[in-house]
């Protein structure tokens, strides 16, 4: 037993788990809300975290991920961007022996080892949610309805999904019809510009708007009210999320449903990462449950709401 502690040791002689996330950017609140979760889970646990921000940029999240190696940290979290061209990258962190999470969206690799586990939602359950949300919502009404999407960033797990388990839903019901659909990146300013090149085409020929986050929807809202139509009450809104502030423009009546997906998955991780480190054997994929909000629970949701 040594008397003095090596280089990283506390003196309990734990030495400190350096972790390395590297987050895809800064788009939404929800992100934001996400990065904080990290952030504080770190600290709470006592694990050192190194934090990266990649701006939506794939080639940014590698070049983290190469920092975190040569610095030799005991583990690496990625939420990453878009889901295809990890390949290379995890390979790297592999031969140099440290074990990678995946968090918030997924990877398309050719062998899930390459990635211990995955901490996220199942966006396609959303996405089918938010189907039958309008299904009920407008079973009196007599088609056709016209349906304009949102959708998130081109390639990145929670749009593919969002859209793929929106429009299995309203398969077989006929009366709804997808006048358009266009990527908006999960901005609120995309969302504003999009929703008003949608207007410009469509006009009141749109009955409903789903748009793959909340910020899209509040800047969809903006250009809906310029144009002299009510959102929620002209045009039917259904998003993903569930912030405060859509939870607070559900209440003024402007958004009919919003489907929960859950940021706060630094608790989860810290979880992860101290079990990996003990040696102990994750499953594949950690789901965090979720609920959906409409006009009826927002008022009872939005003082729990830290984002
Ligand atoms: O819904 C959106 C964010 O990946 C689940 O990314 C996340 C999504 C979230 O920009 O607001």
């Amino acid at each position: 037993v040594g008397t003095v502690p090596a280089e990283g040791q506390l003196t309990t002689g734990k030495r400190q788990i350096v972790l390395g996330f590297s987050q895809l950017g800064t788009e939404s609140d929800w992100r934001n809300a996400n990065s904080q979760s990290v952030k504080e889970a770190a600290e709470e646990a006592g694990i050192e975290l190194i934090f990266e921000n990649a701006e939506q940029s794939q080639k940014k999240q590698f070049e983290a991920v190469r920092g975190f190696i040569s610095r030799k940290v005991d583990v690496i979290a990625i939420a990453p961007v878009v889901q295809s061209g990890w390949d290379p990258i995890l390979d790297e962190a592999q031969q140099a022996g440290i074990p990678v999470i995946i968090v918030d969206r997924a990877v398309d690799v050719e062998d899930a080892s390459k990635y211990v586990t995955l901490i996220g939602s199942d966006f396609y359950e959303e996405g089918e949610k938010a189907g039958k949300f309008l299904v009920d919502k407008m079973a009196g009404t007599e088609g056709p309805v016209g349906i304009v999407e949102l959708k998130g960033t081109a390639g990145s797990t929670p749009s593919i999904d969002r859209g793929r388990g929106f429009a299995d839903t309203l398969q077989g019901h006929a009366k709804f019809k997808v006048l358009q659909s266009e990527y908006a990146d999960f901005t609120h300013e995309q969302g504003r510009e999009v929703m008003k090149s949608f207007l410009q085409e469509f006009g009141d020929g749109i009955g409903v708007l789903y748009a793959h986050n909340d910020d899209m929807a509040l800047g969809a809202i903006e250009a809906i009210e310029a144009y002299g139509l009510k959102p929620g009450k002209d045009i039917v809104i259904t998003s993903v999320d569930g912030t405060r502030r859509a939870l607070e423009s559900m209440i003024a009546g402007k958004i009919n449903a919003v489907v929960e997906c859950n940021p706060l998955l630094g608790p989860n991780l810290m979880q992860a990462v101290n079990e990996l480190m003990e040696g102990r054997t994750l499953p594949k994929k950690i789901v965090t449950p979720e609920s959906v909000f409409t006009e009826v629970t927002a008022e009872l949701e939005v003082n729990n709401r830290k984002y």
